[in-house]
């Protein structure tokens, strides 16, 4: 079994009950969320160990988000219950077409006790890909400090290096979403990206131009991520594509992290370029289909049998 490593905050999620704007939804439903966290159930679902850095308030949600993470079958090890601090929340807003706003509750966030030094290489043991994303590191400033030193046990063990953007611009500006990850990009192996979020830290509208934007950075893999319209891959001058899925989708939160969770478990898995990318896109594609930012993610008998590669039988 193949393990990854994760580091961030959760949060309980309150998914509405109904579409439209937030402000005549009245009836919510308590979920749990966070980017780094969906990924690392992802990956769980999909038979990978998965190990998951965190602080929580100590208090009833963050009891929640423990047990449920925990129950999910991540490794919760490292993940504490923070005195005096309350634990994020956000409410989600659901457009008919499954789209979402989020509207977040979650500052001071419990993490911010976290230090470069909380960070040991007992972390690492069991562990072959370290997965980074962008919400971890606008939560703050530190926590790029944190990230370099979690990057660079990752290269003294030979450990892959993915990252994610995810750029929220609720949470930070677009100036520092780009100071933030200066010294981050050039270290990374695998880039999971939205071609809008490429966009927004090269500056520049074009593909080509935003490509050879990260040229520099000579990352390995540089997947970009195009929602229903699939995905691509660029390694090594060779350009990669990853089919799309046409699906109801009804809460398309999250479809970012479970593709992410595919991309990772395909990768560590030997799956090759366009099979993992279609995998992703399978996974991504399920996590839509159904209400909350990781109920949707898929054990890997649900993906083979959305692919067609494997027949269920219902009853
Ligand atoms: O990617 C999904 C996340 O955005 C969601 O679960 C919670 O907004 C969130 C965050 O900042 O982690």
């Amino acid at each position: 079994k193949y393990g990854m490593l994760t580091i961030g905050d959760a949060m309980i999620t309150m998914n509405p009950l109904s579409t439209g704007p937030m402000r005549y939804v009245s009836e919510f439903e308590r979920k749990v969320g966070g980017a780094d966290l969906n990924v690392a159930i992802g990956c769980a679902r999909l038979g990978l160990n998965a190990r998951w850095i965190s602080r929580l308030g100590k208090d009833e949600f963050g009891k929640v988000i423990y047990s449920f993470a925990r129950g999910e079958g991540v490794d919760v090890n490292h993940v504490r219950l923070e005195e005096g601090f309350a634990t994020g929340v956000n409410f989600k807003e659901i457009r008919e077409d499954g789209s979402g706003k989020t509207f977040y509750y979650r500052f001071p966030t419990p993490l911010s006790v976290l230090t470069p030094e909380s960070i040991t290489a007992d972390m690492f043991e069991g562990i072959q890909m370290l997965y980074l994303s962008g919400v971890f590191l606008s939560l703050d400033p530190k926590n790029v400090a944190i990230a370099l030193r979690m990057i660079d046990i990752a290269e003294e063990k030979g450990i892959t290096i993915a990252f994610d953007p995810n750029i929220r611009l609720k949470l930070w500006t677009i100036e520092q979403v780009r100071e933030a990850f200066a010294p981050i990009l050039p270290r990374v192996d695998i880039l999971l990206t939205g071609f809008d979020e490429l966009q927004l830290i090269a500056d520049r509208k074009d593909l080509q131009e935003c490509l050879e934007f990260l040229n520099s950075y000579e990352i390995r893999e540089v997947v970009i991520k195009n929602g229903s319209k699939g995905s691509k891959l660029y390694r090594e001058g060779s350009c990669f594509n990853g089919e799309p899925f046409q699906v109801k989708a009804i809460d398309t939160v999250g479809a970012g992290d479970g593709f992410n969770a595919g991309y990772l478990y395909g990768y560590l898995n030997g799956l090759g370029p366009e099979e993992r990318l279609r995998f992703a896109n399978a996974v991504g594609a399920l996590v839509t289909t159904v209400s909350g930012d990781n109920e949707g993610l898929p054990d890997t008998d649900e993906v083979n049998a959305f692919l067609g590669n494997k027949t269920v039988i219902e009853r």
